[in-house]
C-alpha cells in the first residue's frame, strides 16, 4: 500500500557546504511536507547498517566512510506519490546524468557525494524513516 511518504537524507557534503536551507526549499517548493526532521552524525557502524543492501558493491566501504564523515539531515516527507515524485525531484544517482531542475543537478559533487538520498520504495521509506525516527515517538 502506498503511504504517500518517503525518506530523505541531506548528505555530509551538502551539509558541510551550507546547502541544508537550499535543499529543504527545493523539497518544499516541490510540494512535499516535512513530517520529521533532524541533524545527526552517523557512526561508521550505523552508516553500514543503513546501506547494508549495498554491502557487496565495490563502493560500499567508501560510501560508509563518506556517510559517517560529517553530520547529515534526515527527514520524512509527505506528498501524493511521494517515493516516485521524490526520485524525480532528486535526479539520477550520477549528477552528470541528472536532469536540469533536480536537486542533484544543482548540488551534487560526484556519484558518491551526490547531496541527497531518496527511498526507492514504500517499504524502504518506512524502514529508513524508522531507522532515524522510530525512537522519537514519545515526543
Ligand atoms: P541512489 O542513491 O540514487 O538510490 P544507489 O544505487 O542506491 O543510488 O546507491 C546508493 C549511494 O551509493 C548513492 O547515492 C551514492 O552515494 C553511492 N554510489 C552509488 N553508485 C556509486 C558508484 O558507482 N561509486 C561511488 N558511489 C556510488
Ligand atoms: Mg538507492
Amino acid at each position: 500500500m502506498a503511504t504517500n511518504r518517503t525518506f530523505t537524507m541531506i548528505k555530509p557534503d551538502a551539509v558541510q557546504d551550507n546547502h541544508i536551507g537550499g535543499i529543504l526549499q527545493m523539497i518544499e517548493e516541490g510540494g512535499f511536507r516535512i513530517v520529521s526532521l533532524k541533524k545527526v552524525q552517523l557512526t561508521a557502524e550505523r552508516a553500514g547498517q543503513f546501506y547494508e543492501v549495498h554491502k557487496e558493491r565495490p563502493f560500499y566501504g567508501d560510501l560508509v566512510k563518506y556517510m559517517s564523515s560529517g553530520p547529515i539531515v534526515a527527514a520524512i516527507l509527505e506528498k501524493d506519490n511521494a517515493v516516485a515524485d521524490f526520485r524525480t525531484l532528486i535526479g539520477a544517482t550520477n549528477p552528470a546524468q541528472a536532469a536540469d531542475g533536480t536537486i542533484r543537478k544543482k548540488y551534487a559533487k560526484s556519484i558518491e557525494a551526490n547531496a541527497v538520498h531518496g527511498s526507492d520504495s514504500d517499504d524502504n521509506a518506512q524502514i529508513e524513516g524508522d531507522f532515524y525516527f522510530a525512537a522519537d515517538e514519545q515526543f
